[in-house]
């Protein structure tokens, strides 16, 4: 492993001269206030080192408070956007880059290499943006990855199926093999990003809904279109998937019938708890940060309301039908949520049981004990501010949950402090 420069500093750099590379992401911060055409993003400052230790300021001063610390485990990444391990291989993942690299990474021995590459549009939060192994990836050799290309003078959000020669990725490059899905996006930013397999073995996929600010379009609410929405999507019963038949709106007349819920703003990351939960994280718009335990069918709100608060209107908005989330932190406390796993592993026993989460622009970490049921508060632990802009989480066969800094490019483990 190269040795580590001063975490400091490297932060602080981004605000000056390296961060040219970051500064499209920061977009996501950004685009709430002004119009793309003004965009000036910058970096959010940081003022911790994670070497320091956490701080627990603001709300977190007087919340319960679970020591954790970050243990830097691989290096040498940029604009690191999605972490996920091998089937079958502990310790080995693909990591995805913002700018359109998937590199393997060895955690046993620090090695890493280029597995294949995608051409992507990078804008604002454009990219190269998730990566999902199909659950039998190592006998098929099936994954599928999410990005964004312009195609016939469009910006497309594609998924597309991709084939491996082999059960590990350090033995040679994969292949696209066909385009699952596509929506055209309207906006750069709002892109959503994640695909995961659910326990039930559907493919899910979360889209923003299309960008701007104050879901212009009102996709959130549009039972018609992708964007707002999460899919779900059977891609072993089609080619190249089929509908499921239990989804929720496939009787509903002009709906689309991949759709499983909806209401959303920006579902950038979701994972599914120990009971098979699926939980959203979705990005507020100007006060309101959110994490969700979606149901069949749920309406997540909005742009009726951001959080549990009316969006539009901003009084006096109708609720009913609404899912309500589980959590909600306000923008004192940071700008933008990233959604992470309930952690199950054994280097963070007081992480035991509990979703783990943090904020992309201010380096809060929290942990929720989540609820029996969907719509009723979770309890909230304070891990404190980290100097980290953590752009994903990554849990492995194990149940050990990582960071991705999209600053430093490092992979952080969560350990006991
Ligand atoms: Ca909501």
């Amino acid at each position: 492993m190269p040795s580590l420069p001063s975490r400091r500093a490297v932060i602080l750099g981004l605000g000056l001269t390296s961060a040219l590379g970051a500064l499209a992401w920061a977009n996501l911060v950004h685009l709430r206030w002004f119009a793309i055409e003004q965009l000036q993003p910058t970096m959010p400052a940081l003022a911790q080192s994670i070497e320091a230790g956490p701080d627990f300021e603001g709300p977190d001063a007087s919340r319960p408070q679970l020591k954790v610390r970050l243990k830097t485990v691989a290096q040498g990444f940029k604009q690191p956007t999605d972490l996920q391990f091998v089937p079958g291989l502990p310790g080995v993942g693909v990591l995805t880059e913002k700018t359109g690299a998937a590199r393997w990474l060895s955690l046993s021995d620090g090695a890493q290499g280029l597995w294949f590459n995608v051409s992507v549009r990078t804008a604002s939060e454009q990219g190269l943006l998730g990566l999902a192994f199909h659950p039998k990836f190592a006998e098929n050799g099936r994954f599928f990855v999410h990005y964004v290309d312009r195609r016939e003078g469009r910006d497309l959000s594609i998924v597309e199926e991709w084939r491996a020669p082999g059960p590990d990725p350090r033995a040679g490059a994969p292949k696209a093999a066909r385009v699952v899905f596509t929506v055209e996006q309207p906006y750069q930013n709002h892109n959503a990003g994640q695909l995961l397999f659910g326990p039930d073995g559907m493919l899910y996929v979360a889209y923003g809904d299309g960008g701007y600010m104050g879901d212009p379009h009102d996709h959130g609410q549009n039972l018609k279109t992708a964007l707002g929405g999460m899919l779900r999507l059977d891609v072993d019963g089609g080619v190249p998937y089929a509908v499921p038949k239990d989804n929720p709106f496939v009787a509903t007349p002009g709906a689309l019938p991949e759709l499983w819920a909806y209401g959303l703003r920006n579902p950038w990351r979701f994972s599914f708890d120990p009971k098979g939960r699926l939980i959203i994280a979705d990005v507020g718009q100007n006060k309101w940060e959110e994490v969700s335990i979606a149901e069949r069918g749920d309406n997540l709100g909005w742009k009726v309301m951001e959080g549990r608060a009316c969006y539009a209107p901003e009084t006096g908005c109708d609720t009913a039908g609404k899912r309500a989330p589980i959590y909600v932190y306000g923008h004192e406390e940071g700008i933008s949520i990233t959604g992470g796993y309930v952690y199950t592993g054994a280097a963070a026993p007081a992480l035991s049981g509990r979703y783990v989460f943090g904020d992309f622009g201010s380096g809060r970490l929290w942990a929720l004990d989540l609820p029996a049921r969907a719509g009723e508060e979770a309890k909230v632990y304070a891990l404190g501010a980290f100097g980290v802009h953590p752009s994903s989480f990554a849990r492995d066969e194990a149940g050990e949950v990582y960071l991705l800094d999209f600053g430093t490019g490092d992979v952080l483990q969560l350990v006991g402090a």
